[in-house]
């Protein structure tokens, strides 16, 4: 990656500006610096923690993935950001909608084909371009994205077989503020139909991740700690759960875990 004062500062007015006429109220609370968007979103009183506020940084220090890992952050490279909303149905709708809006957002952006391994990281090639964190609160739901867009992985040796960025895949250099309004419009345009349209909007949401997922119909060995699983990734249940045909022959949900497709 290049050192920051080779590369320029993200404009958020310029995001915010692009954001009008979307149907959830933005507002954007930017930071050059910040330990982790998560955290300072989950840590607002309610009263601040409004629905369409997203606070979004520059250069992230200590960012948070899931069961307590870590997401590097590459200052003035990445698009980093929370976004707080307070959903009238349950978490798991968001994974699906966050993830299919970063894929969409992604593919109309750059050109690049994308895909979705369950739930929710988006790849390019095989390698990680996306990682989603999404935390709740009492009735607030707080979705973090990182996307790795500008700058190279290539010389950092602990991510680069598995994790890429938009700009090694596209061989440009990417705007991170049309990508950044890409993503709100098309997370808030989910939202907005899985609200609006009950369960018809939700299901609509759920085929069209459904459809972009990169596990289903693969041999796949599940991480979940002290538990793998191994089988055959079937489907996904009504509610996002994976379906897996273990090898002994039985069908099992999976909810959480890291999947990886056996060779
Ligand atoms: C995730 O967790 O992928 C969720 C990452 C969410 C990051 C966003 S940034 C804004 C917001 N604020 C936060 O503090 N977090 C959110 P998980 O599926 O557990 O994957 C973590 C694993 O991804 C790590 O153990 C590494 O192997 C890998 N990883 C770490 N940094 C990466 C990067 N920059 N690019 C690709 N892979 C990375």
């Amino acid at each position: 990656m290049p050192p920051d004062d080779e590369t320029t500062a993200l404009d958020s007015d310029l995001i915010a500006h692009a954001l009008g006429g979307s149907p959830l109220p933005f507002r954007l609370l930017y930071f050059p610096a910040l330990d982790s968007t998560n955290t300072y979103a989950m840590r607002l009183p309610p009263d601040e923690a409004l629905e369409g506020l997203v606070i979004i940084t520059d250069h992230q220090t200590a960012g948070r993935g899931r069961v307590g890992r870590a997401w590097e952050g590459f200052a003035r490279q990445q698009l980093t950001f929370s976004l707080i909303l307070r959903p009238p149905f349950a978490a798991n709708w968001l994974m699906m909608a966050s993830a299919l809006a970063v894929h969409k957002a992604i593919t109309g952006v750059t050109g690049l084909a994308a895909a979705i391994k369950w739930p929710n990281d988006v790849l390019i090639g095989g390698k990680k371009v996306c990682g989603i964190l999404i935390e709740t609160s009492g009735a607030i739901a707080v979705i973090g994205i990182g996307v790795n867009v500008n700058g190279s992985l290539a010389h950092v040796p602990e991510l680069a077989a598995r994790a890429t960025t938009l700009e090694d895949e596209a061989g440009r250099p990417l705007s991170r503020e049309a990508l950044a309004a890409a993503l709100l419009l098309a997370l808030a345009e989910h939202y907005d139909a899985m609200r609006s349209h009950g369960d018809a909007g939700r299901e609509a949401v759920r085929l069209a991740w459904r459809d972009r997922l990169n596990t289903l119909g693969a041999d796949v060995c599940i991480d979940q700690g002290q538990t793998q699983v191994t089988g055959w990734a079937e489907d996904v249940a009504e509610d996002g759960e994976l379906i897996v045909r273990r090898d002994d022959g039985e069908r099992v949900l999976i909810s959480w875990g890291d999947v990886s497709i056996s060779d």
